[in-house]
């Protein structure tokens, strides 16, 4: 497979852990300059220091929380200062909070998804287009969810945000066409990484039961996906993947073998 990311700067925010962070070291294998940010700074300093064991060209971090703006435009003047130029561009950051009925929704749970999932997408791309407009084979992507295709019960504001991720790519899309730059979503399901203790609170046992008798995809699977969208030639553009692990047809349908 051609090698098309050697040396590009890649930018990918919440990669202090999960999809984000095995991202950023599967770039590094392919030798990209990595700018890296989340708001846990010890966290983004071990990915950093992995990936520059694993090849990156160079990798640097900045703390960054995606539902502030002044947070993100401060993080897009470093990008800015510190590499002059972004070819890609991974939107990562985010997740669930809460499993709860709209019943029983909490305002601060709905906030934050909407803030990261959905606004904290637009902000940073804001912020960061200047840095790409005028490098036509750059790409953008952004991370989606098979909840933003498929609601379930428990899941309506999460699936809302996904939702609203999926229509804000359809837009940069559309309002991006001309400029050479590419624009898609990577829409996973269930994968293991710290999504569940997030979403549920820090409980481990319920966290561990969303995964129980099943093989979820991991965050590897899911970082080989955006990183063979990322290193396509500069004329194709992957719009979309909708990828889930074998044994999950839908949200709420998944084949359990309890041992
Ligand atoms: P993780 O919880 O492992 O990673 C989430 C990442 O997002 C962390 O690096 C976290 O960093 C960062 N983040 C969260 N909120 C903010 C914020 N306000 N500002 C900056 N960074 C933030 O989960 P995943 O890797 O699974 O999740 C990554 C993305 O994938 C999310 O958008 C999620 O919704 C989506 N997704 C997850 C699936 C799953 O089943 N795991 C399936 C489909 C989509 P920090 O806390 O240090 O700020
Ligand atoms: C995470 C996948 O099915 O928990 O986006 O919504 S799911």
């Amino acid at each position: 497979m051609s090698n098309r990311l050697k040396d590009k700067w890649a930018l990918v925010t919440g990669a202090s852990s999960g999809f984000g962070a095995e991202t950023a070291r599967q770039l590094a294998a392919m030798g990209a300059n990595l700018l890296l940010g989340a708001r846990r700074e010890d966290r983004l300093g071990q990915v950093a220091a992995e990936c520059l064991e694993r090849g990156a060209a160079s990798a640097h971090i900045h703390k960054m929380d995606v539902t502030r703006t002044a947070s993100v435009n401060k993080f897009a003047d470093w990008a800015g200062a510190t590499a002059g130029r972004v070819d890609v561009l991974i939107n990562n950051a985010g997740g669930a909070h809460g499993v709860e009925r709209v019943e029983d929704g909490r305002d601060d749970d709905w906030e934050a998804m909407f803030q990261s999932n959905a606004l904290g997408i637009l902000r940073v791309t804001r912020a960061v287009l200047p840095l790409m407009k005028s490098h036509p084979g750059g790409i953008i992507l952004n991370i989606g969810s098979i909840a933003g295709r498929v609601a379930y019960e428990g899941g309506s504001a999460y699936c809302a945000s996904k939702a609203a991720e999926r229509s804000i790519t359809k837009s940069l899309r559309l309002e991006l066409n001309g400029t050479g730059l590419r624009v898609g979503t990577i829409d996973p399901g269930m994968a293991e990484t710290e999504f569940s203790m997030v979403r549920l609170k820090g409980d481990r046992a319920k966290a561990d039961a969303v995964y129980s008798g099943v093989e979820p995809l991991s965050a590897g699977d899911v970082a080989e996906a955006i990183v063979w969208a990322a290193n396509r030639p500069a004329h194709v553009c992957i719009d979309e993947i909708l990828m889930m692990c074998t044994a999950q047809a839908a949200p709420y349908k998944v084949c359990r073998v309890e041992e």
